[in-house]
C-alpha cells in the first residue's frame, strides 16, 4: 500500500470475537483500505485471524441498510411475514421512524403494561449501547423483559459459577495459559473461535512444554497439540469429569489445605463422587477407563492447572451442572486464585462480557446487582431520577422465555438491537410461530437478516468504525472502540438512535427528560454507568486510550484486575456442589439413530448476517454435514453427497463431508447458513437453572437424496438479503 494514500490511521478493537484485538484501521477518504495490528498489541501482540483482517468489507456491502424504513403493508399478529424485498419498505426519515415506534410502544405499553414490553440487547454492540438500551426499558416501560445472546452462550457456565463463587467472568488472563504446566480444554473449538488465543495455548505447549488435555467429542485443531484427548459422547461431562475427581478422591491427589482454608460443602461432594468410579463413567461416556485416570493424575498433580471452555458444557439441559463438574475439579485442587490457573470461559461475542456487566439481563441491574433486591432497586430509582418504588423488582423473561410469552396478556412487542433470533434459537419452526404473533417489532442493525425481515420498523445503525464507544473482551478488558469512518449513508450510532427514541418516548409518557437522555459523547454514558456500576468505577476513557483495563476497576486510582480470587472468592469460601449424571433430554433411538451436534466454522459469524455480507463468504460458501468414515460407509455416503438430515422438529439439506473430525454416531453442522438452518433441527429443551437450550445434542437421522434436492446457488444469495 503507498503511504501516501493514507490519510489516516485508527486503532480500535475487532467486531468480531471475545479475544478483543487490536485493530489499525488505515484509511483514506471514508474507506478502509486494510486493516493491520501493532506488533506490540496487549492481546494479539499483532496477530489477527481472517476475520479481523479481512472480514470488515460487510461495512460497504451493498445489501447494507443505511435508510430507516417502514414496512409498506402494516403487519398483523399472527399474519406477520417476513420481508427480504427492498420493494416491501418505504424508506422514511429518522424523525417518522423514531416518531412511529415511540407512538407504537407506548400505546402499547399504555395498553397493556410493563409486561408487554420486551427486548433483545446486543453483544456487539458497545456496553454504552447496551447501558442505554437497558435503561430505556428499565427506567420507561418499567420492565425487566431485557436479555442478549448470553442466554443462548454461557448461560449454564454463569449460573454455575455464581452459585459456587459468586462470580461469573473469566478467573484469569488468557495469555497466563503460558505459565500453566497442565491445561485442559473442554467444550471448545479454540482454534476456530478464539484462535489468537489459541496461538498462545499453542506456544503453551511448544514453547514453554505445558501438557493440554482436550475433553471434546469432536477431533477439534487443539487435539494435535494434546497429551490426551478424551472423545465423549455428548452430554457426559458431568461424568467424565466427576470420574476425574473420584480418581483424585481415591488417590489423596487433591488439596487439602486449599479444601480446608477455602472451600465449603466438600463431605457431601465427596459422597457424591462416590458411584462416578472410571468403569462406570466409561460406560456411560464412551471415554476408556485408563484415559480418565490418566487425565486426573495430569491435572491434579500440576502445579499451575487451567481449566478452558466453552460451549460444549454450556449449551445443556444441565449446563449449569456440567460448569460445577469442572469448578468442583478447581476447587478439589487448588487450580485457582493464581497465576497461570483457574476457571476460564471463553467468552464469545466481542463485548458479551460487556453487555453483561452493562445490564442487558433480566435479572441484574449493570454490575450484577439484584433487581429483586429492594436496596439494589432503590439505589436505581435515585440514579434515574424514578419516584420510590417505580422499577419493576420482578425477575424479566429470558431470552429463550420471550417468543414463548408472545400472546394476549403476554409479551406484544419486541425491540431488537444486533441479534438475530431467527437464526440462533432453537426449534426455528416454533421460534418463527411466535415472532409472527407478536404485535409490534422495532429492529437496529446494519442489515434486514432473517429477524429483521418481521419487522414493522427498522433503524440503520452504524457499524463498529463508525462509532465511539468501548467493548469489553473476554478477560475482562475494557477497550476503546474508535469513530474511524463518517456513518454511511443516514446510518446512526446505537447509543445516539437510542437516546434520541427514550426522548420521543418521555414526552408521550408526560415525563420529558426526567432520567436524563442528553448525551453528546459515549464518555459520558461510561461515566454515568461508572457511577451505578462498581465494578466500572475506574473506567475513564482517558485511562484506556492504549491499553484497556481489566474489570473490575474500583476506583479512579485502582489498576484493574488481571485475575480474580487471588485470596478470596465473592461468595467467601468457594462452595463444592454434589452431582448426579444426567443424559441428554433426547437420546438418539431407533428412528432417530445419530446425535446432532451444531457448532461454528472460522471463518463465519453465527447467522451468517456479517460474514456472508463480506469475501470470507467466497471462502466457506456452502454448508456441509460432517459425518465419521464409518457412518458414512455404512449408510452409502460420500464427500459432497446432497444430504437430508431431519430431528423430530425439521428438515434440512445440505453437502456430506465425510471427515474424522466427528466421532462415530454423531454428526456435526454449523449454524452459519440461512439455507440450511441446523436451528430447524436443534432441540428447545432448556436448563432448568440457567434457562439455556440443548444446542450441542438431540437424535436426528440422515439420508442421501438427490442433488436436486439441495438449495439452489442463488437462494444463498437471496436468503437475509435486502
Ligand atoms: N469463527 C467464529 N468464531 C466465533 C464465533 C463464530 O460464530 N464464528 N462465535 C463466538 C461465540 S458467540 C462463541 S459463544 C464462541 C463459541 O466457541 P466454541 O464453544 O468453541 O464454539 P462451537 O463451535 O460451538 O464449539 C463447541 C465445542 O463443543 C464441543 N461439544 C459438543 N458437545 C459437547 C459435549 O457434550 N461436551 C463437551 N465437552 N464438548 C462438546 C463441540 O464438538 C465443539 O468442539 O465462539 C466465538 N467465536
Ligand atoms: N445451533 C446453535 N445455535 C446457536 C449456537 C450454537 O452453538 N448452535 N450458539 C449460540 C450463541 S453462543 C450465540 S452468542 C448466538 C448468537 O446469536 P445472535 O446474537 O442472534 O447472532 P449474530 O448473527 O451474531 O447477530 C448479531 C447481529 O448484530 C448485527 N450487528 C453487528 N454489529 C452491530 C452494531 O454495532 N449495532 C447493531 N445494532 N447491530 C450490529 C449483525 O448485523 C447481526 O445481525 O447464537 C446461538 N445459537
Ligand atoms: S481472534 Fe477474534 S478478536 Fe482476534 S482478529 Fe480474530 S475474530 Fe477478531
Ligand atoms: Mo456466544
Amino acid at each position: 500500500m503507498n503511504k501516501n494514500l493514507i490519510n489516516k490511521v485508527v486503532s480500535t478493537t475487532c467486531p468480531f470475537c471475545g479475544v478483543g484485538c487490536n485493530l489499525q484501521l488505515h484509511i483514506n477518504d471514508n474507506f478502509i483500505y486494510k486493516i493491520t495490528s501493532p506488533f506490540d498489541g496487549i492481546v494479539n501482540k499483532g496477530n489477527l485471524c481472517v476475520k479481523g483482517r479481512f472480514g470488515y468489507d460487510f461495512i460497504y456491502n451493498k445489501n447494507r441498510v443505511t435508510t430507516p424504513l417502514i414496512r409498506k403493508t402494516p403487519q398483523k399478529p399472527g399474519a406477520r411475514t417476513q420481508a427480504f424485498d427492498k420493494n416491501e419498505w418505504r424508506e422514511v426519515s429518522w424523525d417518522e421512524a423514531l416518531d412511529y415506534a415511540a407512538d407504537r410502544l407506548t400505546e402499547i405499553y399504555k395498553r397493556d403494561g410493563s409486561e408487554a414490553m420486551a427486548v433483545y440487547c446486543c453483544a456487539k454492540a458497545t456496553n454504552e449501547d447496551n447501558y442505554l438500551l437497558q435503561k430505556l426499558y428499565r427506567a420507561l416501560f418499567r420492565t425487566n423483559n431485557i436479555d442478549h445472546c448470553t442466554r443462548l452462550c454461557h448461560a449454564g457456565s454463569v449460573v454455575g459459577l455464581q452459585k459456587a463463587l459468586g462470580s461469573a467472568a473469566m478467573s484469569n488472563t488468557a495469555s497466563e495459559v503460558i505459565k500453566s504446566d497442565v491445561f485442559i480444554i473442554t467444550g471448545s473449538n479454540t482454534a476456530e473461535t478464539h484462535p489468537i488465543i489459541a496461538i498462545q495455548m499453542k506456544a503453551a505447549v511448544e514453547k514453554y512444554g505445558a501438557k493440554l488435555i482436550v475433553v471434546d467429542p469432536r477431533r477439534v485443531e487443539m487435539v494435535n497439540y494434546a497429551t490426551l484427548w478424551l472423545p465423549e459422547k455428548p452430554g457426559t461431562d458431568v461424568a467424565v469429569f466427576s470420574g476425574m475427581a473420584h480418581v483424585i478422591l481415591k488417590e489423596k491427589l487433591y488439596n487439602q489445605q486449599f479444601i480446608d482454608d477455602r472451600t465449603e460443602n466438600f463431605r457431601e461432594f465427596a459422597q457424591s463422587m462416590e458411584k462416578f468410579t472410571p468403569e462406570y463413567v466409561e460406560s456411560v461416556s464412551g471415554v476408556k477407563k485408563e484415559l480418565i485416570i490418566e487425565a486426573a493424575r495430569l491435572y491434579a498433580n500440576a502445579e499451575r492447572g487451567a481449566i478452558y471452555w466453552a460451549l460444549g458444557i454450556s449449551q445443556s439441559t444441565h449446563g449449569t451442572n456440567n460448569a460445577l463438574s469442572l469448578i468442583n475439579l478447581a476447587l478439589l485442587t487448588g487450580h485457582i486464585g493464581r497465576e497461570g490457573t483457574g476457571l476460564n470461559p471463553l467468552r464469545g461475542q466481542n463485548n458479551v462480557q460487556g453487555a453483561s456487566d452493562s445490564g442487558a439481563m433480566p435479572w441484574h441491574y449493570p454490575g450484577y446487582q439484584e433487581v429483586n433486591q429492594e436496596e439494589v432497586a432503590l439505589k436505581f430509582e435515585k440514579a434515574w431520577n424514578i419516584e420510590p418504588g417505580g422499577l419493576n423488582r420482578n425477575l424479566g423473561l429470558t431470552t429463550t422465555e420471550i417468543l414463548r410469552h408472545v400472546h394476549d396478556g403476554g409479551v406484544r412487542s419486541l425491540y431488537i438491537m444486533g441479534e438475530n433470533p431467527m437464526m440462533s434459537e432453537p426449534n426455528l419452526n416454533e421460534a418463527h410461530k411466535h415472532m409472527q404473533e407478536l404485535e409490534f417489532i422495532a429492529v437496529q442493525d446494519l442489515f434486514i437478516n432473517e429477524s429483521g425481515a418481521y419487522a414493522d420498523v427498522f433503524f440503520p445503525a452504524g457499524s463498529f468504525a463508525e462509532k465511539d464507544g468501548t467493548f469489553t473482551n473476554t478477560d475482562r478488558r475494557v477497550q476503546l472502540v474508535r469513530k474511524a469512518l463518517e456513518p454511511i449513508g443516514l446510518a446512526r450510532p446505537d447509543w445516539e438512535i437510542i437516546a434520541d427514541l427514550a426522548k420521543r418516548i418521555e414526552s408521550r409518557l408526560g415525563r420529558p427528560n426526567s432520567s436524563f437522555w442528553d448525551y453528546t459523547h459515549p464518555s459520558q454514558i461510561m461515566d454515568e454507568m461508572g457511577s451505578v456500576a462498581p465494578s466500572y468505577a475506574g473506567i475513564k476513557y482517558d485511562r484506556i486510550q492504549k491499553v484497556g483495563l481489566q474489570a473490575p476497576v474500583f476506583d479512579k486510582n485502582h489498576s484493574g484486575t488481571p485475575y480474580l480470587f487471588k485470596d478470596s472468592f465473592p461468595s467467601g469460601r468457594g462452595k463444592f456442589h454434589a452431582l448426579d449424571y444426567q443424559p441428554i433430554d433426547e437420546p438418539a433411538d431407533a428412528e432417530y439413530p445419530f446425535i446432532l451436534n451444531t457448532g461454528r466454522v472460522l471463518e463465519h459469524w453465527h447467522g451468517g448476517t456479517l460474514t456472508r455480507n463480506s469475501w470470507l463468504d467466497d471462502l466457506y460458501p456452502e454448508a456441509k454435514v460432517e459425518i465419521h468414515p464409518y457412518d458414512a460407509e455404512a449408510n452409502g455416503i460420500q464427500t459432497n453427497d446432497a444430504i437430508k438430515v431431519s430431528t423430530r422438529r425439521g428438515e434440512i439439506f445440505l453437502r456430506a463431508e465425510v471427515t474424522e473430525k466427528t466421532i462415530p454416531g454423531v454428526i456435526f453442522i454449523p449454524f452459519h447458513f440461512a439455507e440450511a438452518a441446523a436451528n430447524f433441527l436443534t432441540n428447545d429443551a432448556m436448563d432448568p437453572e440457567a434457562k439455556i437450550p440443548e444446542f450441542k445434542a438431540c437424535a436426528v437421522r440422515f439420508e442421501k437424496v438427490p442433488e436436486n434436492k439441495l438449495p439452489h446457488p442463488e437462494n444463498h444469495q437471496k436468503r437475509g438479503r435486502y
